[in-house]
């Protein structure tokens, strides 16, 4: 069956800020404090969608949640009205405010594991939203990923949208970022592979020492249950600790697949021989090759990797047989990775060319273009069941840019989450988001 790739940007939502949130990612930590501009940072987002859209890729979004979480802030003792919940967090738990109003929904790599129809049991295609548990500011947002993906693709025909995992450490699951597909072409089956950080239950599998591992093997095996995906087209393979402990805290952060590529840093896995090993003997089960493009540290060191977001590339396939890669800005800036990406287009294999975008607002936060996007491979009659509103096109884009224009504050300080007018704003812009999406009610909570 044949099937194109969807790819699901998030909407950068009005709350977007600064606030240091996610340990272990040193660019949440070294931007922490700073004022963020929400503006420019959804802006730049829809600059991507709509470039994209335009080069002939299939284009969604997936949109940003209701800001601040009151159910989260009235769960851990703020009472009284909206303005008194507000008052008494920014006054008492400030940190718990930023939670409350993360705009990290952004990074929909995060919103869910997907599984195309062509690699499940039932042939219906399957969204596990992620409980992103090991922060605060993001375990919250699955319901409410879970209801957008629901609105999004409710043909029961068609898709299974799960719970989340429950929310437990055993079970820490970050979605797509720890997740990709390997096949021919799209709409084959593919092998499925999870990338984890480490397991809950497993003593032998080491860990790293100083930054948290998000993803346990046990959380990767339950998705794939829960998907029907066959034994022998599952492969799970261990995150080197060491990368983690360096900022490599998810493994989109290292490499990245498309097709039959697997695009990777040399020290992106613990066993890298026996993780392409195992790769290679599945894939051979469906028919495809892999193609192992690495990167050695002698060409980007990791330090280079984690600064630049190279790995955290879109690798989008073309009508003339190759690859596009879509990379950030920061790549072209840094020397080593600038050199190497001239090398890589220059050497004749899958990658040809190279597209960059100005992400900064998302990459201050520690996102770049992968991060912004979860895939979902459709195939035509699985794109014509899901809801229209949010694929992108050039009237959608007009109409949101005005809408951003109308909304969005371009400057904003950990402080001004305290200004209860912040609240009324967010509030009123998603409402009129719901009606240009056609998806009344989805802020309905
Ligand atoms: O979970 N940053 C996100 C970045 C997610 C990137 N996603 C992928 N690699 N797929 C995170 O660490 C920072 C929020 C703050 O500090 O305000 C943040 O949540």
């Amino acid at each position: 069956m044949s099937a194109r790739e969807f790819n699901f940007d998030g909407l950068v939502g009005p709350s977007h800020n600064y606030a240091g949130l996610s340990f272990g990612n040193v660019a949440s930590f070294n931007n922490v404090k700073s004022a963020s501009n929400p503006k420019l940072a959804a802006l730049q987002g829809l600059a991507k969608m709509r470039a994209l859209a335009q080069r002939g890729f299939a284009q969604a979004l997936l949109p940003p949640q209701d800001r601040p979480n009151f159910r989260l802030l009235r769960s851990v003792g703020f009472s009284g009205s909206d303005a008194e919940v507000l008052a008494r967090a920014a006054k008492e738990a400030p940190v718990l405010l930023a939670c409350a109003y993360s705009a990290s929904p952004m990074w929909t790599a995060n919103a869910a594991t997907v599984s195309p129809s062509a690699d499940t049991a039932d042939g219906r295609t399957h969204f596990t939203p992620a409980n992103l548990n090991n922060k605060l500011h993001r375990a919250h947002e699955h319901s409410q990923s879970a209801r957008a993906l629901r609105a999004i693709f409710k043909d029961e025909q068609h898709f299974a949208v799960h719970d989340a995992l429950p929310g437990t450490p055993a079970f820490g699951d970050e979605g797509a970022a720890n997740h990709t597909r390997l096949c021919s072409a799209h709409g084959d089956s593919a092998v499925e592979l999870f990338v984890y950080g480490r397991s809950e239950f497993d003593v032998a599998v080491p860990a790293p020492q100083k930054y948290p591992a998000r993803q346990t093997l046990e959380a990767s095996q339950a998705v794939a249950r829960l998907h029907g995906l066959s034994a022998g087209r599952t492969v799970y393979v261990q995150q080197n600790p060491e990368v983690i402990d360096q900022g490599v805290f998810h493994n989109d952060v290292i490499a990245v697949g498309n097709a039959n590529v697997l695009f990777y840093h040399e020290q992106a896995f613990a066993d890298t021989a026996n993780s392409l090993e195992q790769l290679r003997q599945a894939m051979d089960g469906v028919g495809a090759k892999l193609n192992a493009i690495r990167v050695d540290t002698a060409q980007v060191s990791v330090a280079d990797a984690v600064a630049s977001y190279l790995f955290n590339s879109q690798l989008l396939s073309k009508d003339n047989g190759k690859m596009a890669l879509v990379i950030p800005h920061e790549c072209q800036e840094n020397a080593a990775v600038a050199a190497y990406l001239q090398e890589l287009v220059a050497s004749g294999d899958a990658v040809d060319e190279l597209i960059h975008f100005d992400l900064r607002q998302s990459m201050r936060n520690g996102g770049g273009p992968a991060c912004l996007r979860l895939r979902v491979a459709l195939t035509d009659a699985e794109a014509a069941a899901m809801h229209q509103g949010v694929v992108m096109t050039e009237a959608l884009y007009h109409t949101l840019v005005a809408w951003v224009e109308k909304h969005y504050r371009d400057r904003l300080e950990p402080a001004d989450l305290a200004d209860p007018a912040l609240a009324i704003e967010v509030h009123t812009a998603l409402e009129e988001l719901s009606r240009i999406l056609g998806l009344p009610g989805l802020y309905d909570l």
